[in-house]
């Protein structure tokens, strides 16, 4: 479901609580939740598609090579596992190499997937993350989503 207007959501991304690579295969950034508090507050919690660009922390380069990417990620508590501060938590659909971190991330969210989950097990969670994506890549081939790939907040300096 599109949005009516992309929501841009930029910031750092902090340590998460250690599940998403290790224990889910799934390695989402966290976002530093203090920067995107209030953009956040303002919209509904749940699972969401769109566009990221990203800096990659490296001692080589450092900067934002005017790439987008898909992205899915969750907005909110994350019901399975009882959080109890809010998490921003997009999971960029691109191989970037293993232990890859990102040091800041920019965020063209353009549609609206479903509302957070329980689950009865961290497989079904699993399961319906990579579902999650799937759809995410399929929707933004649609123009409605495609036209905002190369958003200019994207590569903002
Ligand atoms: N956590 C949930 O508890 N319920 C969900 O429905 C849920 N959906 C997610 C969908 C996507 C696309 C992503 C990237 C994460 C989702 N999570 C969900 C968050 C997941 O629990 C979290 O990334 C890991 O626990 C690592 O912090
Ligand atoms: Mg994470």
């Amino acid at each position: 479901m599109p949005l009516d207007e992309p929501w841009l959501i930029g910031g750092d991304v902090v340590k998460g609580f250690g599940r998403g690579s290790k224990e889910l295969g799934i390695p989402t950034a966290n976002v530093d939740i203090h920067q995107v508090e209030k953009v956040v507050a303002e919209g509904v919690t749940g699972i969401y598609a769109g566009w990221a660009s990203v800096k990659v922390r490296s001692k080589i380069s450092n900067k934002n090579d005017n790439v987008s990417y898909p992205m899915c990620m969750s907005i909110g508590w994350n019901p399975l596992f009882k959080n109890n501060e809010k998490t921003c938590e997009p999971w960029v659909l691109h191989d970037f190499g293993d232990g890859t971190m990102f040091e800041s991330i920019r965020l063209v969210v353009v549609g609206y997937i479903r509302p957070e989950a329980d689950f009865v097990s961290l497989e079904k969670l699993v399961e319906r993350i990579h579902r999650d994506a799937e759809v995410t890549k399929e929707a933004l081939l649609d123009e409605r989503y495609a036209q905002h790939r190369n958003h200019p907040f994207l590569f903002a300096p």
